[in-house]
């Protein structure tokens, strides 16, 4: 059976692909297994200096796959809180608990669970021609995925309201203007981009950027005394890598860095 995700490495940066086409990327078991595992592996790999997750095919990913969930007659209800236990959530928290950028390049349309996995990455490049979908509450459910955290922090409290109530299509660029994400690009031009910006990461301070992750995910539940406090500490792991000695040296003899990542 072929890959559910496809993994392939260029430089310092793990490209993963969700390859489910013709379920449109749709998550079924293994593809969370098989994403959990190259995630893990890139956190164990410090050679891995940023990721960029993107979609086989015409959609980057429609959640959950459905086909899965259709309860015949006299069966029960499956346990949904269990699946967001098991693979939705811990999913969540890899992308955001790894201490190198992830780059997520929407090549398509992105619903439910899948619109809000990419929300989860650092930073989202998107085609044009891609759409995000609250989708969950056209079936009976609630944002998952961390939507009802990410939403209202990324767009305000009445767009989360609208795209979660209503599950209307937002449009790529609309979606950039209201600052769900960081840029639309031309269809043509969106992997082309997208591996420019990871290669750009993978090449910078990767301890700083992994610790700049960690301090702006901790500012959601901190007040400015506990980010202070944060911020102390995390400068004073910075302060010590090699990368920012090299930083230093390299503005100070006005040429380019070269980062190590370490
Ligand atoms: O269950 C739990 O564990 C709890 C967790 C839930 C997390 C969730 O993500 S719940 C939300 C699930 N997702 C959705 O409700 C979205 C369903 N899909 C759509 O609304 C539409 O497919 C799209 C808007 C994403 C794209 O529309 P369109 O018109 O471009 O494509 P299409 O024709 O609808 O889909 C193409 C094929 O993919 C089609 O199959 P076919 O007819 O060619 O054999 C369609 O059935 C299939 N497909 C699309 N999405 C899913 C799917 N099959 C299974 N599951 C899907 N989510």
């Amino acid at each position: 059976t072929e890959a559910t995700v496809l993994g392939r490495r260029e430089g310092g940066v793990l490209v993963l692909t969700l390859n489910r086409p013709a379920r449109l990327n749709s998550f079924n078991e293994a593809m969370h297994t098989e994403l959990a595992a190259a995630l893990d592996a890139a956190a164990a790999d410090r050679s891995v200096r940023a990721v960029l997750l993107t979609g086989a095919g015409r959609a980057f990913c429609a959640g959950q796959d459905l086909s899965e969930r259709q309860m015949g007659e006299g069966a029960g209800p499956p346990d949904l809180g269990d699946t967001l236990e098991r693979l939705y959530n811990p999913l969540v928290r890899r992308l955001r608990a790894l201490d190198r950028p992830v780059v997520c390049a929407v090549n398509g349309v992105a619903a439910g669970a899948g619109a809000n996995v990419a929300l989860a990455c650092d930073i989202v490049l998107a085609a044009r021609s891609a759409s995000f979908i609250q989708a969950f509450c056209k079936i009976g459910l609630v944002p998952d995925s961390g939507g009802t955290f990410f939403l209202p922090r990324l767009v305000g409290d009445v767009r989360a309201r609208g795209l979660a109530l209503l599950g209307e299509s937002l449009p790529a660029e609309k979606a950039a203007e209201w600052g769900l994400i960081w840029k639309a690009v031309d269809d043509e031009r969106l992997e082309e981009e997208a591996m420019t910006l990871a290669t750009h990461l993978a090449s910078q301070p990767t301890r700083a950027l992994g610790m700049i992750k960690r301090a702006l995910d901790a500012s959601a539940g901190n007040g400015l005394d506990a980010q202070l406090d944060l911020e102390r500490d995390l400068q004073r792991e910075a302060g010590r890598t090699e990368d920012y000695r090299e930083g230093v040296r390299a503005f100070m003899e006005k040429r380019p860095a070269r980062f190590g990542g370490s």
